[in-house]
């Protein structure tokens, strides 16, 4: 018999979600559906990091703002494993914009839309096994 490789997938709690003391509520959102936590911790990270995580996203208008956000507090890293995650924790999180999440997810039960020129939306999840690995290498300096 041989075992499957469990598919991975990096969570970040971001500074709203860590101010908000939300933490533990995403970790057990994401308990309950089945997935396991295999790595967890709290960074306040710098600039480079955060320029790596979000390279996609450099020259639009939100860019500036998202760093200086994320740059606002401590988030939390998780790495969360089990089949399928990546597409499963998105379902858990919700769309980008938190005012028109659906009800039930992290976002549409626990975010709206402040006004600010960021949207705060307490959590990132990965998007693909690339950027999944990719991400998990910058947060974890390790890609399994
Ligand atoms: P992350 O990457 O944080 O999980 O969020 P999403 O996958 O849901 O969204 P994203 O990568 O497209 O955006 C990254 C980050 O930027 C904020 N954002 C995004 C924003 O403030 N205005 C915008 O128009 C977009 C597209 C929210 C999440």
């Amino acid at each position: 018999m041989t075992t499957q490789q469990q598919e991975r997938t990096l969570v970040l709690v971001k500074p709203d979600g860590v101010r908000r003391s939300l933490v533990g509520e995403v970790i057990a959102r994401i308990e309950r559906k089945g997935y396991v936590v295999t790595s967890i911790k709290m960074v306040q990270p710098d600039r480079a990091t955060l320029a790596k995580h979000y390279a996609e996203h450099e020259g639009k208008p939100f860019y500036e703002p998202l760093l200086e956000f994320m740059l606002s507090g401590p988030v939390v890293a998780i790495i969360a494993e089990g089949n399928r995650v990546i597409e499963g924790f998105r379902k858990l999180a919700g769309t980008t914009d938190p005012t028109t999440a659906e009800p039930g997810t992290i976002r549409g039960d626990l975010a709206r839309d402040q006004g600010t020129k960021v949207v705060q939306n307490i959590v990132h999840g990965s998007d693909s096994v690339e950027s999944a690995n990719r991400e998990i290498s910058i947060w974890f300096g390790e890609v399994k």
